[in-house]
């Protein structure tokens, strides 16, 4: 589940960069935030799990200047953490170990994976992704042992850059410290936030900063209303922090000395898994909601693709098998039954042909150049080539016609452009492919001549006028010169003794032999065709187009991959292994 949700939150993030609609920009933006949560939460969740005892965290969040670092410092009684007027002033998340050492933190590097983690001395405006970790020898009465983590803010104009850094360390928290000033309590981004965070069910209190005498009440009133608005869990407490002028620091109220201690003592880690889970159904379908229109869209062209090749098998029947006079494999098997017959005017001029030829260039004709010039001369072969070009043309223009009708959607407007770079590609592998396809259906015209031959040697009368014909002759020298490269398929289709040779035998006793042979020749030829040509290469080739559209525009996640996440979500039994 982490990778899916690590690859989920990558792709948004490439996708957001190429994104110029500024609504999707800004919901893009809320669905990374909420995935580095997610991401974060499990990593939390493997945290716990790697060992038994993990020392607490609490984390210390809000608005930029409210005052979160000077908190820190006065609950740590010390100035560890940098305080300054200017907004943005910390941007790493800083953790300082309060009665634990370092070495009680050492899960915390991989709980933050890419982030490094430095010395806060080594922290740097110039990278963003690092923390830092500091042993204090200080004790405080106000702070239970753990790790107090100050946080960058998440509300100024610059906080985006380093928003990740806030969203891990808050994800890693057990107790939430949330601090506003009098002037930020009732700023949106701190409402969202918290709404935001709901799902972590984190035990939180609130510190009302730079509070002027006698606004307390009033503030906290208002604080109230804005948690309902926000959350539908329990008020939390609020510590109004006194400002002590001498110091220059907040002071925390000696009345809530126990109160972090208390917050502590609440914290459980009994349903960390539920939790996760529920914060991955929350997002689930919004999140995979892009996704999800990518894959109707590659739905859509798998039906798209389909229907075309059903165009082109119809237009392939119709131009080609089923026409009566395109249609030549037939005629070529009856030119090879009529070689097989060794008609006897034939056999004289056959004999004087061969021995013109040496035998080694007999065998090449044999073999190759005499089924390599059929194939060149083949009618069947030109119109396949004719079909794959039409097929294309006419998937373009399907393609504008759905990028026209899903304008917001230019998913089929870049497919179209993935088509165009490969047309060429993909007609020429069509044409080596109908060329090999031609070349070895050959072999399935010489088996049909040979069946035809032995069924003539059943019927010796009908065998006999044929030999006896001078007609006969005349076809098996046209046949004769098709195979030596001397005419082409088609010449021998239309020559006027094959007619009358194949209306002798159409008219025979072995005349609805020939037809049965002659169908199952062309249904042969049709699922050979089907399959070699138009699945294994055309389609197949079409349908991984999609693949090709830019990783950086569009999610491009599997269905398969998409399932097997999902398949682990809803899987109860297995919640854990969210984790
Ligand atoms: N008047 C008054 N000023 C305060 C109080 N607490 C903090 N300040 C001042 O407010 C400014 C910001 O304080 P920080 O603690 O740095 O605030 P922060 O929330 O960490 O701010 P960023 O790190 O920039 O997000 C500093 O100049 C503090 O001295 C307070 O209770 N009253
Ligand atoms: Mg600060």
């Amino acid at each position: 589940m982490l990778e899916f949700i690590q690859l989920l939150k990558q792709r948004y993030q490439s996708v957001l960069n190429q994104q110029g609609n500024e609504a999707r920009r800004t919901l893009y933006q809320l669905r990374i935030d909420q995935l580095i949560l997610a991401e974060a939460f499990i990593r939390k969740g493997q945290l716990l799990n790697s060992s038994a005892v993990q020392p607490l965290q609490v984390a210390v969040i809000g608005p930029t200047q409210a005052g979160k670092s000077s908190l820190v410092n006065v609950l740590l009684h010390t100035e560890a953490a940098g305080v300054s007027p200017l907004a943005g002033y910390t941007v790493h998340p800083q953790g300082f170990c309060h009665g634990i050492s370092l070495a009680d933190c050492h899960d915390l590097p991989h709980y933050f994976g890419r982030f490094q983690q430095l010395q806060q001395s080594q922290l740097s405006k110039e990278r963003y992704d690092c923390y830092s970790l500091t042993e204090l020898n200080s004790a405080s009465p106000y702070l239970p042992h753990g790790v107090l983590w100050d946080t960058p803010d998440f509300d100024s104009i610059d906080s985006a850059t380093y928003r990740e850094g806030v969203i891990r360390a808050i994800a890693l928290a057990d107790v939430l410290i949330l601090v506003v000033s009098k002037e930020k309590y009732a700023d949106q981004s701190v409402w969202e936030m918290m709404a935001f965070l709901e799902v972590l069910h984190q035990p939180t209190v609130i510190c009302l900063n730079k509070l002027t005498e006698g606004s307390e009440n009033l503030l906290t009133h208002s604080l109230q209303e804005k948690w309902r608005l926000a959350r539908s869990d329990d008020f939390p407490s609020v510590v109004p922090l006194l400002y002590e002028t001498q110091a220059g620091a907040p002071l925390w109220s000696v009345t809530q000395t126990a109160l972090l201690q208390q917050l502590a003592q609440q914290v459980s880690h009994k349903k960390q898994a539920r939790f996760t889970q529920e914060l991955l159904q929350k997002h689930w379908h919004a999140w995979l909601e892009p996704v999800r229109a990518e894959h109707q869209c590659i739905a859509d062209w798998q039906i798209l693709c389909h229907e075309i090749m059903q165009a082109a098998l119809d237009s392939y029947q119709r131009d080609f098998l089923n026409h009566p006079h395109h249609y030549e494999t037939f005629q070529h098997a009856l030119a090879e039954l009529l070689i097989l017959l060794e008609v006897p005017y034939f056999a004289g001029f056959l004999a004087g042909a061969r021995k013109a030829l040496t035998w080694p260039v007999r065998q090449l004709m044999k073999l190759s150049s005499k089924r390599q010039h059929i194939t060149n001369s083949s009618h069947e072969v030109a119109l396949l080539k004719q079909i794959a070009e039409h097929t294309l043309i006419q998937l373009t223009d399907k393609l504008l016609d759905k990028a026209e009708q899903h304008q917001q959607n230019d998913w089929w407007k870049a497919l179209n452009s993935v088509l165009r770079t490969q047309r060429i590609h993909l007609l020429t592998d069509f044409s080596a492919a109908a060329n090999t396809y031609h070349l070895n259906f050959q072999q399935d015209v010489e088996q049909t001549a040979q069946q035809l031959y032995h069924k003539l040697q059943q019927q010796p009368l009908v065998l006999n006028t044929l030999r006896a014909t001078r007609v006969t002759a005349d076809a098996a020298v046209i046949a004769f010169t098709l195979h030596t490269g001397g005419i082409g398929v088609q010449a021998l289709v239309i020559a006027p003794a094959m007619l009358t040779v194949t209306s002798m035998l159409t008219e025979s006793a072995i005349g609805s032999y020939m037809h049965k042979v002659e169908s199952e020749l062309k249904q042969q030829q049709l699922a050979t065709v089907k399959q070699s040509l138009f699945i294994d290469s055309l389609i197949k080739q079409l349908l991984a187009l999609p693949e090709q559209l830019s990783t950086l525009t569009y999610f491009n996640i599997s269905q398969q991959s998409l399932d097997a996440a999902e398949r682990q979500l809803t899987d109860k039994r297995h919640g854990l292994r969210l984790l």
